[in-house]
C-alpha cells in the first residue's frame, strides 16, 4: 500500500518498528519522500489542467476553480516566500486562516520545504491562539484579514495582533487578503500575502524528507486544561490518508469530493487536503455554514458541482432535519455515491434521514470513527462491502485491531455483546508519534493506563455481529457539534473571571449538537441571596463571554448553575459524573454510583436543589 499510494525518493528498508510501552512507533523506516511532491507535482504530467480545488464560498454564486498547475505555481511561490522569510526545515509555521486556497497553498508550501504547519482553527479566540503560539514558539504566522461567517466579517488579523502582543519571538505576520481592506497593517512585521508571493519564482526545489520527519502539528483538547500539540509524521500519515480516502470514499477518476470540515480540524487535514490531493482528486473547499444563506446550501452545492462523495457531521444533519424535507427532495443529488458522517455518534434517526433523503437509499453511508491522534479513519464501513447498520461505525479498517477493555481489570473482553473502553492493540501507520514537547504526557494519556494498548478515551459496545457502536468520551472531553473541547479548558476560563472562584463543566445530551455544555460555578458571594438574583443573569452573560474570549464561541456554556460547593473527592478531584447525573434529572443515591470518596456528601442535595431552582 505504501508503494501504491506514494512516490518515494528512496525506498524504506523496514516497514515498522517500536512499541506502545516505549511510545517509539516508526513506519517505513529509512524511506525518503515529500508530501507536496506527492500531492501536487507528481500529478502534473497527466493532470496539469484538471481542477484540484473548488473553492465554494458563502454566497452560492462565489465559486472559484483552481487547476493542479495553478496550485503548483502558488505553492512554489509560497514556499519561496517562506524561505525568504528565513523558514527552514523543521521550523513550525502557524496558519490561522479560513478554509481557502491560500491556506492550502501555505500548508503544502510548508511541506515542500520541510517546515511543520500548525493550523489553528479560525474560530478560536485571540487568547486560544496566543496559548498555541507560545507552546510551539513559532516565528511566523499566516492569517487572513478577515473570514466571513453568515455574511459577517470576523476580524482575524485583529485577533492575531491581540494574540501576539508582547510575544517577541514572532518575526512575521503574512496577511492574505480575503476581502479588500487594508486596516491594521504594521510595517515592521506584516506582509501582504498576494503582493509578497507575486515577487517569488513559480519553481521551488523539493526537500527530501525522512519518513519519520514531522509533517504537521495540530492542537486538540484533552482532559487537562492545556491543549496538546499532536504530531504526525510524513510517511505513515500519508500512506494512511491516501489509502483510507481511496477505500472509504470509493474514489474513482474524475470524482468530486466534498468534506465540509474546516481545515482547523484533523478532518479538514486528512479528508479535504491530504487524502484527496494524494489521489489527484478534485476537492471542494467549503467555506460555508449549512444554513446560510438558506437551509438548502449543501444540497444546492451537491447539485451544482456534481459532488460524488460528501462528508459532514451528525450535528449538521440533525440541524438540517428540522426543516422541511422538500428542501432536499427538490435537488438532483444523483451524482452522489458515498455520503459520510464524522465527529460524534450519529443517532439512528439522523442516520436514516441522511441515508433516505440525501443518499436516496442508493448511496453508502459511511459513519467513520477516528480522532486527531489516529490521523485517519479507524472504524468504518466500506462502500459495496460492509452491510450497514444505522448508528454503528461497523468494522475496523485494514490494519486496525480494536479491542474492548474492562475498565476495572484492564482485561480484553473477547466476547461479543460487551461494552467497555475502546482501545487499539497494535500500531498503524498514521498513529500520532508524540505530543509536541511533552512525550511523557503522550505516554501517560494514551499508553500507560492499560499497558500494551492505545487508549482512545471513548467507550464502545461490540454487538453480536462484531460491529462497533461508539458511545462517547469517558474522559473529561466534551464533543459539541463535533468539536472537541476539554472541560478543564472551559473551567479555567470561568475561574479567570473576577467573580468566580471555582467551576466544574460537564457535557449533557443535546438534541442537535450532540452535547451541551453545562457549568457549575461557585461565586465569591453567596449566590442564593434573593437580591442578587437579577444580577445573576448578567453574571451568566459575563461568564459566558469570558469563555468565548478565552477559548471560542463554540465553547459557550448552554447553562450556568450557581452553587455553594462542588462535589469533590477527598483528594480534591471534581466528581463530574455526579453533576452529569443531576443535570439529566437523577435524584436517588443509586443513580450516583460510588460516592464513598466524596468529601462532603451533603453537597449533592444542594446541587439537586439549585439545578431545579435555576432551570
Ligand atoms: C475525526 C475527529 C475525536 C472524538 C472521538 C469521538 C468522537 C469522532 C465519531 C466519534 C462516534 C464517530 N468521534 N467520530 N464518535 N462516532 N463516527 O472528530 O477527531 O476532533 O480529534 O475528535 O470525536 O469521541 O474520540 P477529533
Amino acid at each position: 500500500m505504501a508503494k501504491k499510494y506514494l512516490t518515494w525518493f528512496k525506498n524504506y528498508q523496514k516497514i515498522q518498528s517500536g512499541n506502545f510501552e516505549k511510545g517509539n512507533i516508526e513506519w517505513f523506516i529509512g524511506g525518503k519522500l515529500n508530501a507536496c511532491f506527492n500531492c501536487v507535482d507528481r500529478h502534473l504530467p497527466k493532470k496539469a489542467n484538471q481542477i484540484a480545488l473548488i473553492y465554494e464560498q458563502e454566497e452560492p454564486d462565489q465559486t472559484e476553480k483552481i487547476t493542479y498547475q495553478e496550485m503548483k505555481e502558488k505553492v512554489c511561490q509560497t514556499a519561496n516566500l517562506l524561505k525568504s522569510l528565513g523558514v527552514k526545515k523543521g521550523d513550525p509555521v502557524a496558519i490561522y486562516m479560513p478554509t481557502c486556497p491560500a491556506a492550502i497553498y501555505t500548508m503544502l508550501a510548508c511541506t515542500r520545504i520541510g517546515a511543520i504547519h500548525n493550523v489553528v482553527f479560525g474560530g478560536f479566540s485571540a487568547n486560544a491562539l496566543r496559548e498555541r503560539l507560545i507552546d510551539c514558539k513559532t516565528r511566523i504566522i499566516f492569517t487572513s484579514n478577515h473570514s466571513i461567517r453568515k455574511g459577517r466579517r470576523i476580524f482575524l488579523k485583529k485577533m492575531v495582533d491581540e494574540a501576539i502582543k508582547d510575544l517577541d519571538f514572532i518575526d512575521h505576520v503574512v496577511v492574505h487578503k480575503l476581502t479588500e481592506s487594508e486596516e491594521d497593517f504594521h510595517e515592521e512585521k506584516d506582509k501582504w500575502y498576494e503582493e509578497s508571493i507575486a515577487k517569488e519564482s513559480k519553481e521551488c526545489l523539493i526537500e527530501e524528507m525522512d519518513s519519520e520527519s514531522p509533517l504537521f502539528m495540530l492542537y486538540t483538547s484533552g482532559s487537562t486544561g492545556q491543549p496538546k500539540g499532536i504530531i504526525h509524521t510524513t510517511g505513515g500519515y500519508l500512506v494512511y490518508a491516501g489509502m483510507t480516502f481511496d477505500y472509504i470514499f470509493d474514489y474513482r477518476e474524475n470524482d468530486i469530493h466534498c468534506c465540509v470540515a474546516n481545515i482547523g480540524w484533523i478532518t479538514g487535514h486528512t479528508y479535504t487536503v491530504y487524502g484527496p490531493l494524494l489521489l489527484g482528486a478534485t476537492t471542494v473547499l467549503y467555506e460555508a455554514v449549512p444554513i446560510y444563506p438558506t437551509v438548502e446550501r449543501y444540497w444546492q452545492s451537491i447539485d451544482k458541482l456534481k459532488i460524488t462523495s460528501f462528508y459532514t457531521s451528525p450535528t449538521a444533519i440533525r440541524l438540517l432535519m428540522t426543516f422541511s424535507d422538500q428542501n432536499v427532495i427538490k435537488y438532483d443529488l444523483s451524482s452522489l455515491r458515498v455520503i459520510g458522517s464524522v465527529g460524534e455518534p450519529i443517532n439512528p434517526e439522523a442516520w436514516l434521514w441522511y441515508y433516505k433523503l440525501v443518499g436516496r437509499e442508493r448511496c453508502t453511508l459511511v459513519d467513520t470513527y477516528w480522532q486527531t491522534e489516529t490521523g485517519g479513519v479507524v472504524l468504518t464501513p466500506l462502500p459495496g462491502v460492509t452491510p450497514l447498520k444505522p448508528g454503528s461505525t461497523t468494522l475496523p479498517f485494514f490494519g486496525i485491531s480494536p479491542v474492548i477493555l474492562d475498565p476495572s481489570t484492564g482485561n480484553v473482553l473477547t466476547e461479543n455483546n460487551v461494552t467497555g473502553l475502546l482501545a487499539i492493540s497494535s500500531s498503524w501507520p498514521s498513529i500520532a508519534r508524540t505530543i509536541y514537547s511533552n512525550h511523557k504526557q503522550y505516554l501517560n494519556v494514551y499508553f500507560n493506563q492499560y499497558k500494551g494498548f492505545y487508549l482512545t478515551g471513548d467507550s464502545a459496545f461490540r454487538d453480536s455481529d462484531g460491529y462497533y457502536w461508539v458511545l462517547g468520551r469517558i474522559d473529561d472531553v466534551i464533543t459539541v457539534s463535533g468539536h472537541r473541547i476539554g472541560s478543564m479548558e472551559i473551567e479555567s476560563a470561568l475561574v479567570s473571571h473576577s467573580h468566580c472562584v471555582e467551576a466544574a463543566v460537564v457535557g449533557i445530551p443535546h438534541e442537535i449538537r450532540g452535547q451541551a455544555i453545562c457549568a457549575f460555578c461557585v461565586l465569591k458571594d453567596d449566590p442564593k441571596k434573593e437580591e442578587q438574583k437579577k444580577d445573576l443573569d448578567s453574571l451568566r452573560i459575563s461568564l459566558s463571554n469570558q469563555v468565548a474570549t478565552q477559548i471560542s464561541r463554540i465553547a459557550f456554556p448552554d447553562q450556568i448553575v450557581f452553587v455553594n460547593a462542588l462535589p469533590k473527592t477527598r483528594s480534591g478531584k471534581i466528581m463530574r459524573r455526579i453533576l452529569r447525573s443531576i443535570l439529566i434529572g437523577k435524584t436517588s443515591q443509586q443513580d450516583f454510583g460510588d460516592t464513598s470518596t466524596l468529601l462532603d456528601p451533603s453537597v449533592i442535595d444542594e446541587l439537586i436543589e439549585q439545578v431545579k431552582l435555576q432551570k
